[in-house]
């Protein structure tokens, strides 16, 4: 008997119809049969029902199982005790505290949907976040059902010498055919999504950490053999993590042996399994001949991000789905915090507001919004989103500055001790922040249900006679999909004044929190409030929003004149980074409004980039910050309706114009920078800064296309080699045959740099990009089955603006042919690569209407999964 993979109507769970389970599982056991054609999960359930008056059957999910055997408490169950129906087992008559044992049969090798036990480049792995436990064996998949897991894994030996599981190994032994076992015991309850086993033949490299309390702790890093010399950015990455949660929050490690696998078939970046961490291999190997700069930071925020979700998330758990950002948003703003203190501080702010801004505000703003704690979703795995993860971080730490560290820490210790070891919700963690610190919290409860991205006006007013300053701000949200009418937001607005000569002013006023202070942090938590400032002598310049204090777009009133100002004076970096974006901004909707090509440099914007490019004492990754535009993407955010060329050519022509403005600057930058590699991070800020002069010094001087080439054929590490790469293939109108040819050659067999191969010629502003792509369809290297090849080849097409959005509808059409094939083989990374086409209502007429059409010929499709079906769904609904 089989059950169907796939529940034929789309059913909508919401948030308000949780009820808590009728069964628990006091202790789970399986012995899997590993084989990649065919392998035998049994399991062994102790299930216990709550409540005496319950008599009604228990429903335990299943999906694509086929059941060989079933007892309860060792006697076989006659056919007419249960029943199997569209993904579930019906126990009809379920005692109170029984054993249910199950014999299943799944196909490893089939499972290219990559949730549950999967088959892939010769290892077992598996993924249960979010419902895939119910792939491996029937269970109540949910993640407030806390368990003991004991597990037996089983494989050949010769293909698969390395067995792991979650816990503690605790025997092993030999087989007949050559067969071998290791069996594993997980000491602490946890929910099935954090079960996770490997089989395969794998190296490992070994450290080890000392905990505060004295304890050893053995690191174990597994990677295919020729990776070995690759892990070391990860194993250094970890043990400061593991360092760093104590200090900082005084959370120790609770296992002997902290394990990270790392594969190339997974389907997001990585997953904190107990005591099992698989990864993505992008986030853990690395070479300085093979990985960029980013690959390392990457690697180092991913590695700590789920390291702290053994706190957050691992021992307190969630109680539905709907709470995912108590793990997620929380996760992510500590490890944001751990990279901040890790490096530079400014820096990481702003590319972490870029990366909210690129991914989250447009998400937000279209028919996919939704709350950080959502009502309502189809397929779980649609809500992995930016506003689940990075909103929810910019919530957080909206509660840590509005508390201050020390007592936010405070709250983090009652959360932890009354929690540890429970399914929890975000209503119970902001209860422990409230309850640790006498603060009331209750209106910040509203970030966590009302989408939107709030806009915050901002109005200054100087009288001279009375030397008051008043500053009015005044709050408004459009509506979202559901949520018609939005409510003021509690809002933190940090800010200063500076005077005329560039100072910051003491704040006196009606809400004096010491008198003196030359920053304040003003609650904006009505429509809209006043706040007057006394004793100001002069007419001062506000820094409003320092740090992006709150996750809302801030219209200033401002001018070009304030906007140099603060690009020269404001002392936040991140204030003063903004700024600069600004002045850059409006130049380019200026050059878009006029179409003219933006060929000359404002004066404002000359005067301050000149004084970014004289201040050699300024950390040149802070420098490259200042010095770098604002994207395309986030251009087209400003506009009424995007204007995909006129953004394009405008941004292009500025980049000319700075490059030919300070072509002496940027050579001197270029020659100056050049330094032996070194992995450091003022060494890698110098790589960024003097690739980002090469780049200005090509857009205005065709003679650097040498420069270039040379520095791709001499760089000795992948940051400038790359970096040259990516300006060749990106140039206009070179022919570059000979240097992609090249490239491929050099790194055929590393997978990860053919993933930037394909990327990179993916995202070229080329009229020949669409052709290639679809060549590339056909090359050897491309494979439908490995998430980092379809991403870098067709989620780098869908973020290619002048590509994807060719006025002929081309690029819609290729995307969406190959979302309809990806649909059959992975419906997460297919629902994913559809997310460009949710945002049809920013674009013209013309582009709408054939953007509709993408979508709804895709929604024609037969056999939809649950994943794109909803993400159609609600694009079209707006329609
Ligand atoms: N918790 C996982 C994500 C699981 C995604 C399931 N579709 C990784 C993380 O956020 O740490
Ligand atoms: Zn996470």
């Amino acid at each position: 008997m089989i059950a169907p993979a796939r529940s034929p109507a789309p059913l909508v769970i919401h948030r308000e119809d949780y009820r808590p389970p009728r069964f628990v599982v006091d202790a789970v056991d399986l012995d899997i049969q590993l084989d990649p054609e065919l392998t035998q999960v049994r399991a062994r359930l102790h299930l216990r029902r709550q409540s005496e008056a319950d008599d009604q059957p228990l429903r335990l999910c299943g999906e694509g199982l086929a059941l060989l055997e079933i007892r309860q408490d060792g006697q076989t169950l006659p056919k007419d005790q249960y029943r199997l129906e569209e993904g579930a087992l019906l126990l009809l008559h379920p005692p109170r505290d029984f054993v249910l044992e199950t014999l299943v049969q799944i196909r490893p090798i089939a499972n290219t949907a990559l949730s549950g036990l999967y088959f892939a480049n010769g290892h077992f792995i598996t993924q249960c976040e979010a419902e895939g436990f119910r792939r491996i064996t029937y269970y109540l998949d949910r993640p407030d059902v806390l368990a003991r897991f004991g597990v037996t894994l089983h494989a050949e030996q010769g293909p698969h010498p390395v067995l792991l599981a979650n816990g503690n190994r605790i025997a092993a032994g030999q087989e007949a055919h050559g067969r071998h076992w290791v069996r594993w015991e997980d000491p602490f309850p946890k929910p099935c999504y954090l079960f996770a086993l490997v089989a395969g033949d794998l190296g490992c490299v070994r450290d080890h950490f000392r905990t505060a309390s004295g304890r050893e702790v053995a690191l174990e890093i597994y990677v295919e053999a020729h990776h070995l010399d690759a892990c070391a950015q990860a194993m250094d990455a970890l043990q400061r993590a593991m360092a760093w949660d104590e200090r900082v929050y005084g959370r120790e490690y609770d296992l002997d042996r902290y394990m990270i696998v790392a594969t190339d078939t997974f389907n997001m970046g990585a997953m904190e399994n107990k005591g099992l961490n698989i990864f993505n291999s992008k986030y853990v190997l690395a070479r300085p001949e093979t990985a960029t700069d980013t690959d390392y930071q990457g690697i180092e925020s991913v590695i700590a991000h789920e390291y702290f979700h053994n706190w957050t998330g691992n021992r307190v758990t969630l109680r539905d789905w709907f709470q995912l950002s108590l793990k997620e948003g929380l996760t992510v703003f500590r490890d944001q915090e751990f990279s901040a203190d890790e490096n530079s501080r400014g820096v990481q702010r702003i590319g972490d507001v870029r990366r909210l801004r690129a991914a989250q505000f447009p998400e937000d703003a279209g028919p996919l919004a939704h709350p950080v704690r959502p009502d309502a979703y189809i397929e779980i795995n649609n809500f992995y989103t930016a506003t689940v993860y990075e909103k929810g971080a910019e919530v957080v730490r909206m509660i840590h500055t509005v508390l201050g560290a020390a007592a936010f820490r405070q709250g983090m210790d009652l959360y932890f001790a009354r929690h540890d070891g429970q399914a929890v919700t975000i209503e119970d963690f902001l209860a422990a922040m409230e309850g640790a610190t006498g603060r009331d919290l209750a209106a910040f409860r509203l970030w966590y249900s009302q989408a939107g991205t709030p806009v915050v006006h901002a109005a200054g007013r100087y009288d001279p006679a009375q030397r008051r300053y008043s500053l009015t701000l005044r709050q408004e949200a459009a509506p979202t999909p559901g949520q018609p009418e939005k409510r003021p937001l509690p809002i933190p607005v940090r800010m200063a004044l500076f005077s005329p000569a560039g100072q910051a002013m003491p704040l006196r006023g009606q809400e004096e929190d010491g008198a003196g202070d030359r920053e304040r942090i003003l609650m904006l938590d009505t429509a809209e409030q006043t706040w007057i400032f006394t004793e100001v002598s002069e007419p001062p310049i506000p820094s409003l929003l320092r740090g992006f204090s709150a996750p809302v777009r801030l219209e200033m009133g401002f001018g070009d004149a304030q906007r140099a100002f603060l690009a020269s004076h404001d002392d936040d970096p991140f204030n003063r980074w903004e700024a600069m974006q600004g002045l850059a901004l409006q130049a380019l909707l200026a050059a878009i409004d006029q179409s003219h090509g933006a060929g000359v440099l404002p004066e404002l914007l000359h005067g301050a980039l000149a004084a970014v490019l004289s201040d050699a004492q300024m950390d040149p990754a802070y420098r490259a910050e200042l010095l770098t535009l604002p994207s395309e993407d986030y251009v087209g955010e400003q506009m009424a309706v995007i204007d995909v060329e006129g953004i394009h050519c405008a941004r292009e022509a500025l980049r000319r114009a700075m490059g030919s403005a300070f072509g002496e600057q940027w050579a001197a930058d270029y020659e100056s920078l050049a330094f032996p590699y070194s992995r450091d991070g003022v060494s890698s800020g110098r790589r960024r800064l003097r690739n980002l002069a090469l780049a200005y010094l090509l857009a205005s001087d065709a003679s650097y296309l040498d420069r270039t080439r040379q520095q791709y054929r001499q760089a000795d590490n992948m940051t400038d080699h790359l970096a040259a790469f990516s300006l060749l293939v990106h140039q206009p109108d070179a022919d570059v045959s000979d240097i992609l040819a090249d490239f491929y050659q050099r790194w055929q067999q590393h997978p990860l740099v053919i993933d930037k191969w394909f990327a990179i010629q993916a995202s070229a502003p080329r009229p020949d990009t669409l052709a290639k792509a679809q060549a590339l369809l056909q090359h050897p290297a491309f494979d439908w089955r490995t998430p980092n090849r379809v991403r870098a080849l067709l989620g780098s097409l869908g973020a290619n603006a002048t590509v994807f959005h060719a006025a002929d509808g081309s690029g819609y059409a290729f995307l969406a042919a190959q979302i309809r094939h990806l649909d059959e083989l992975n419906p997460q990374i297919a629902a994913r690569l559809a997310t460009p086409l949710s945002r049809w209502q920013r674009y013209d007429a013309q582009r709408q209407g054939l953007m509709r059409q993408a979508l709804e010929d895709l929604a024609g499709k037969a056999n939809l999964s649950r994943d794109l079906g909803e993400v159609l769904e609600k694009s079209l609904k707006l329609a």
